[in-house]
């Protein structure tokens, strides 16, 4: 066979595991397979077959592999895939041969771009493959699943449309400025801009869930000195992660684990308890405990429930303040100081109690948590969740872009709103790929791993 670099190959699965795939695409595909491969006949594409993988005159494995001709493919062109036993040595050995016969080692994500750049994927769908291959709790699969099926594409496709539409109605009224036409052209477009405008505006809210999918719910513990933070932590992670004593202010550092509750990947960190700290160690671990309540998803106020509550508690209290929390009553299996019915009243919040020191409680906990997560989600199922940064950027921006639309429209400034338009329109064009030119599609392109 000759040097072809077109066609490219890699392996597509981890090394290690118990089967490792061998992906090829391009013109080469079937040539190379036939090559290697010992079934001869014909290759009815989509059919695995079953045979050895043979080079030189050695054998190198007994495999299964299967062509599928283009364009049903996930690259668009003809794919041979070899399914092989999962040694390392074999898998290398396999790759030589395809590196002889003359094909080329594909680039990172160089098979999705393929796909992408043969329409058989979107943008948001190709970096949703990526975040489906790195997502760590079932709910963010979920999610990039879901984008990757193209609710994201579709939704944002339908918006430009929109806009492409209130572009050339405004483009009408510049270019024919009759008398009173531009009014009667901005009190036409006040509407389907204000509906655009909360349409984007939905699709930024569902960006908070989004976020605590991709990245993890931030739940940070924060309460007084020796109230219970530590001990806590340790049991919801099942291990004796922080050190626990008997002496307010043994927290100094953050500490955080992830745990997955109910498919939701949940960032738990433990803080130094919060009280005006003498000494200079316990002063900085106070600062960043504060640090860490501001930048919360969700914050656990603990309080100890066999001791009144104290001027450290009520500083707990005003801290947590107007931010998402849950009280919790720590220490259930002493006598109770400090009711439930009290703390809520104090607090304003729901409360839960737990005895961490004997894991009672605790699912409760987990639970409140959950229904917390769920309340971040759009009202509506349908609703597509954001979940990829660069994607909630272009949101953002092109909800300026229209809100400043509408604010030139107030003004019969026609002009202006037209730029407004377009500039909200190519925001919106980086995430369907539509207009979006190739320093961002190499930049995203880059990212993934190799043999996808
Ligand atoms: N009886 C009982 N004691 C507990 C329980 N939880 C914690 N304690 C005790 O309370 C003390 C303080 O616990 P820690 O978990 O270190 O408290 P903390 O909030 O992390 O304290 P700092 O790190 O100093 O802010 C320790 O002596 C624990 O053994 C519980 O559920 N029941
Ligand atoms: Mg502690």
């Amino acid at each position: 066979m000759q040097m072809d670099n077109n066609t490219i190959y890699a392996l597509a699965t981890p090394l290690g595991a118990g089967v490792a795939v061998v992906r090829i695409s391009g013109p080469k595909s079937e040539p190379a397979l036939r090559a290697l491969f010992s079934h001869r006949g014909d290759y009815e594409s989509h059919r695995l077959f079953h045979g050895n993988v043979i080079f030189d005159g050695e054998i190198i494995d007994d495999a299964m592999a299967v062509l599928m001709r283009a364009p049903k493919s996930y690259t668009g062109e003809d794919v041979a895939e070899f399914h092989i036993h999962g040694s390392p040595a074999v898998a290398k050995k396999l790759l030589a041969a395809l590196a002889r016969l003359g094909l080329r080692l594909a680039e990172p994500g160089e098979f999705t771009r393929r796909a992408f750049e043969n329409g058989k994927l979107d943008l948001s769908a190709a970096e949703a493959v990526m975040d489906l291959v790195s997502a760590s709790a079932e709910e963010s699969a979920k999610a990039a699943l879901a984008q990757l099926k193209g609710s994201m594409f579709l939704a944002v496709t339908a918006l430009q449309d929109e806009l492409t539409d209130a572009i050339a109605r405004a483009e009408a009224g510049i270019d024919y400025p009759e008398e009173d036409w531009e009014s009667d052209i901005a009190d036409e477009l006040r509407p389907a801009l204000e509906a655009i405008g909360a349409r984007l505006q939905r699709l930024i809210d569902s960006g908070a869930q989004g976020r605590c999918l991709r990245e993890g719910l931030r739940v940070v513990l924060c309460g007084r000195p020796n109230a219970g933070k530590s001990t806590l932590l340790n049991a919801l992670v099942g291990e004796d992660r922080a050190i626990v004593t008997a002496v307010p202010g043994t927290t100094r550092d953050l500490i955080e684990e992830q745990v997955d509750w109910k498919g939701i990947p949940v960032r738990l960190i433990d803080t130094a308890g919060l009280r005006e700290a003498t000494d200079e160690v316990e002063q900085i671990g106070v600062g960043r405990a504060r640090q860490a309540i501001e930048e919360a998803d969700l914050l656990l106020a603990l309080f100890d429930s066999s001791r009144p509550l104290n001027d450290e508690d009520r500083s707990v209290l005003s801290a947590v303040r107007a931010r998402p929390a849950l009280a919790v009553l720590t220490k259930g299996d002493l006598p109770a100081v400090l009711s439930k019915d009290e703390l809520q009243e104090l607090s304003g919040l729901p409360a839960v109690t737990v005895c961490a020191r004997e894991e009672g409680g605790l699912g409760e906990l987990e639970e409140a948590v959950s229904r917390f997560f769920e309340s971040l989600a759009p009202a509506d199922r349908e609703q597509v969740v954001v979940t990829n940064r660069r994607h909630l950027d272009a949101l953002c921006r092109a909800k300026e872009g229209v809100e400043a639309a509408r604010a030139a429209m107030e003004q019969y400034d026609l002009d202006c709103a037209t730029i407004d338009l377009r500039r909200a329109w190519s925001a919106l064009g980086q995430i369907t790929g539509r207009t979006v030119d190739s320093a961002i599609i190499d930049r995203i392109f880059e990212k993934f791993c190799l043999g996808k």
